[in-house]
């Protein structure tokens, strides 16, 4: 889009640093795909070996120089860290480097800030900017004259990397501005939210299956495979940043939902997670979760980690998940897979792309949504047509009676409908011995 508009792309410069006993992440080949999802052009890497944080410069003086230096040989615009940075240490390298310093967590916002099209994920993404930016408006103010530009954005407003959203408005606001924004779009947020939870709860009950996992994996394609939803696919970090949820009938008949998510990432920032809540709401309540890996990837082992560090962060853990290793069909000289399947001998290889293993995840989903069959009771009036429907769609029945105006059938159900049968509020239900 910015090509298109004549605007030559940044050029960064990027940095990891390391501290003692911390392992090297994958040399920067992640950032590299962050910096590039925004837009930038990687000029140039720079990797250190800390002893410790330095409280200014982070990654002390000296390197700060020898970054300024190289900015200088490449041309540079942007320095972007694989850390996140104080406001302080932004503004004290900005100094010495004369180029814009972007941390990870401004360069992922940045991504989700380009990215986002529906209205609640344009207003999830002020959201976080905002709260990212709040304690940053120091630097802001007293460094926007020094910052080099990338250009025009689509929007037609003068940014970059890290400048995007609401940070182009920077200099007409001030914090008391920021904060009463703030609480604008909570507010807005909160009532989108309670609207989708009245519509939740207006539909009648489905069994709710939500596909997470590390951005990129394939986790829209899946949904594509599966379902008509014509999500958007592309091999960018964040393409998703709105949710999809669609039918997928199962053999037998029965109707699930199935949603999308957006991607997982290792230290995703706080603020994101705290706005995207709604969106990932989707997994909190689901009844299942379809975790993919990309074992394509040589880092998927750590991202099935980070995965779980955010499940673990959002609230979401004890949940039924099938682990389901994705892009079998890309040959991988590094033995990804047969690792994996040591480590999880249950997960379920498939190819999103080619079709291949999605009638073993199939049957791996129907048994999870029947659950363990119970054998059950139930004392309902003729009147009560829907739970008569639901039982007809949804279970086997052994016996129906007519007495006393009332109707008595037996039944056998899966352990997961029962509480959707509950909700529909029969006058007796018994369970009986598992059949
Ligand atoms: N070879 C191969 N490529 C795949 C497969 N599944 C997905 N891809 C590719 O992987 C890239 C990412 O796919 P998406 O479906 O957009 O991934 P995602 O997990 O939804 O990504 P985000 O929304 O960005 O987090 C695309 O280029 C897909 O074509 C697969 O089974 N095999
Ligand atoms: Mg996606």
């Amino acid at each position: 889009m910015r090509e298109t508009l004549g605007v030559r792309k940044e050029r960064a410069i990027l940095v990891g640093a390391t501290l003692p006993g911390q392992r090297d992440y994958d040399g920067l080949k992640e950032l590299t795909a962050l910096a590039e999802s925004a837009g930038a052009v990687v000029v140039d890497r720079f990797q250190q070996k800390l002893h410790k944080i330095h409280p200014a410069f982070y990654i002390g003086k000296g390197k700060a120089e020898q970054l300024a230096d190289r900015v200088k040989r490449f041309n540079a615009d942007v320095v972007i860290f694989d850390n996140d940075l104080l406001p302080r240490q932004i503004r004290e390298l900005e100094e010495v480097i004369k180029a814009k310093v972007i941390d990870h967590s401004e360069l992922i916002l940045d991504i989700f800030a380009t990215g986002a099209k529906t209205a609640q994920a344009k207003l999830q993404v002020e959201l976080a900017q905002l709260e990212y930016t709040y304690p940053r408006l120091a630097r802001m103010w007293g460094h926007l004259d020094t910052v080099v530009g990338g250009g025009v954005t689509a929007a037609g407003a003068v940014g970059g990397i890290g400048t995007r959203g609401p940070g182009e408005m920077q200099l007409e606001i001030d914090r008391r501005l920021v904060s009463k924004r703030i609480t604008e779009l909570k507010r807005d947020l909160e009532n989108i939210d309670k609207r989708k939870v009245r519509e939740i709860e207006g539909r009648i009950h489905l069994f709710k299956i939500c596909i997470v996992g590390y951005t990129n994996v394939g986790k829209s394609t899946l949904l594509n495979a599966l379902t008509d939803a014509d999500a958007y696919v592309e091999d960018r970090l964040f393409a998703t940043l709105d949710t999809r949820t669609r039918k997928w009938r199962l053999e037998g008949g029965a109707d699930v939902l199935i949603s999308d998510t957006v991607g997982f990432i290792r230290n995703l920032p706080h603020q994101l997670i705290e706005s995207f809540k709604a969106t990932l709401e989707e997994a909190i309540t689901a009844d299942l979760l379809i975790h993919i890996v990309d074992v394509s990837s040589p880092d998927a082992l750590k991202q099935i980690e980070s995965v779980n560090a955010v499940l673990l962060e959002i609230g979401c853990t004890g949940k039924q998940t099938l682990l389901v290793l994705n892009k079998v069909d890309v040959v991988s000289t590094l033995n990804t897979i047969e690792t994996l399947q040591t480590l999880y001998p249950d997960a379920i290889c498939i190819s999103a792309k080619t079709g291949l293993g999605l009638n073993n995840l199939h049957d791996a989903v129907l048994q999870k949504y029947k659950g363990g069959l119970l054998h059950i009771k139930i004392t309902t009036t003729p009147k009560n047509g829907k739970i008569q429907s639901f039982l007809r769609a949804y279970a086997t029945i052994i016996d129906q009676q007519y007495s006393d105006g009332c109707v008595l059938i037996e039944a056998r159900i899966g352990q997961n409908q029962l509480t959707d049968l509950k909700r529909l509020k029969p006058d007796r239900l018994d369970v009986l011995d598992t059949p």
